[in-house]
């Protein structure tokens, strides 16, 4: 019988302790494990730098959750986009983005990596024949964001998975916005999940980390050489409350896609938004692709209005309930400017965003003091 996603979340990798029947996981503050003789390992751990058993335990669940072979807890998302590209990229080799992503992201292509000769081409990836045209004999992976951050645009993940395959490169898909509770790539023809697990999957704003899951078993092991040979691997007690947070993932994504559906209804009718981003409006233009490939559309809800740059600033400014602050997927409600904070980085660049824009994650508070909250702001 095949698990539900809620008991997955709650029980994978998390047997009650063998030493003290302990029936969550322990923080295992330790560096290194009592070895039986020179090569004779006890536990099957020798540095915690290779295996933790609590970042074990996150990482049997992650796997898991997102229905892959092998996951892999690192410090933080960027942490593990950067082992991704480090495994299977090398000089001279081009990597397809999307045209709309996290700013920290494209940080990472374009003052990173490309300095180490990686070649890259953001690409509107809701357009399969820009995708095509872009694809070189070089293009070792088609990278995804879907809900893209912060536009909130959607693409194809199995029509991307056949065109990455046929030209024999790699489909990553980072599931952050989503959630593995909402969309499930792997299930879609991905190869590699990546998350920031700063996000919904720690959900409580109090821990950075990022994780990655592999479909391929052979792919997961090479990525988990070079999680060790980098070592940018998550702490046990920053696995610990991720694991924590996994366990309520489902009913959290629940409320957080209740909250957000009424916020987009309120945003839609209100005569200072020009446009509602959110793809479980049926005018979205992505709507239908994502009612395909997600259980719902998420929490995450941008807009643009009518005064440009200033009145978004002025409206992130008056918000009281909705925090300004960057990040999201906690359970509080967050607001904010993505030009001048998160994705400040690509400013001058073609992921640009527009000043007008601002970005909501809205949390699971209740959802009449959410909606006051906004109209005073908007007012
Ligand atoms: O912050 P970190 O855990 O390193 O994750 C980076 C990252 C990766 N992918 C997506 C889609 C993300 O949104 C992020 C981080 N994003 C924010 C901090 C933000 O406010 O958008």
């Amino acid at each position: 019988m095949t698990e539900g996603f809620e008991t997955l979340a709650i029980h994978a990798g998390q047997e009650a302790d063998p030493h003290t029947g302990a029936v969550v996981p322990p923080i295992y503050a330790v560096s290194t494990y009592k070895q039986d003789g020179v090569g004779g390992l006890r536990s099957g751990y020798e540095y915690s730098r290779s295996a933790n058993p609590t970042r074990t335990a996150l990482e049997e669940a992650m796997a898991a959750v997102e229905g892959g072979t092998r996951g892999l807890a690192f410090a933080s998302g960027l942490a593990a986009e950067d082992a991704v590209l480090r495994t299977v990229c090398r000089p001279g080799d081009h990597v397809i983005i999307p045209n709309d992503a996290y700013g920290g992201t494209y940080r990472l292509f374009a003052k990173v990596h490309e300095r180490w000769g990686l070649h890259y081409d953001p690409v509107a990836l809701d357009n399969m024949n820009a995708v095509g045209a872009a694809i070189t004999p070089k293009t070792k992976i088609i990278w995804v964001e879907t809900p893209t951050n912060p536009l909130l645009g959607i693409s194809d993940i199995a029509a991307l998975a056949d065109l990455a395959h046929d030209c024999g490169a790699l489909l990553v898909v980072d599931n952050t916005f989503a959630s593995p509770y909402l969309q499930q790539p792997l299930a879609l023809g991905a190869d590699i999940v990546v998350h920031s697990t700063t996000k919904y999957v720690g959900g409580h704003s109090d821990v950075v980390g990022g994780a990655l899951v592999a479909k391929d078993p052979e792919l997961g092991e090479r990525l988990a050489y070079h999680q060790n040979a980098m070592g940018a691997v998550a702490g046990p007690f920053d696995a610990w409350l991720t694991l924590r947070g996994l366990k309520t993932l489902a009913v959290r994504m629940e409320r957080h896609c209740d909250n957000a559906e009424r916020v987009a209804d309120l945003l839609l009718a209100h005569p200072k938004v020009i446009s509602v981003l959110y793809p479980g409006l049926p005018e979205h233009p992505g709507h239908e692709i994502a009612a395909k490939q997600m259980r719902r559309f998420g929490g995450m809800v941008s807009f643009r209005v009518a005064g440009g740059e200033a009145d978004a600033v002025e409206i992130c400014n008056r918000a009281k309930l909705f925090t300004l602050g960057e990040s999201l997927g906690g359970v509080e409600s967050l607001i904010e400017h993505p030009g001048r904070m998160t994705h400040a980085s690509a400013a001058g660049s073609p992921l640009e965003v527009p000043g007008d824009l601002v970005r909501l994650s809205v949390g699971i508070e209740s959802i009449d003091d959410l909606l006051a909250d906004l109209t005073q702001a908007l007012s």
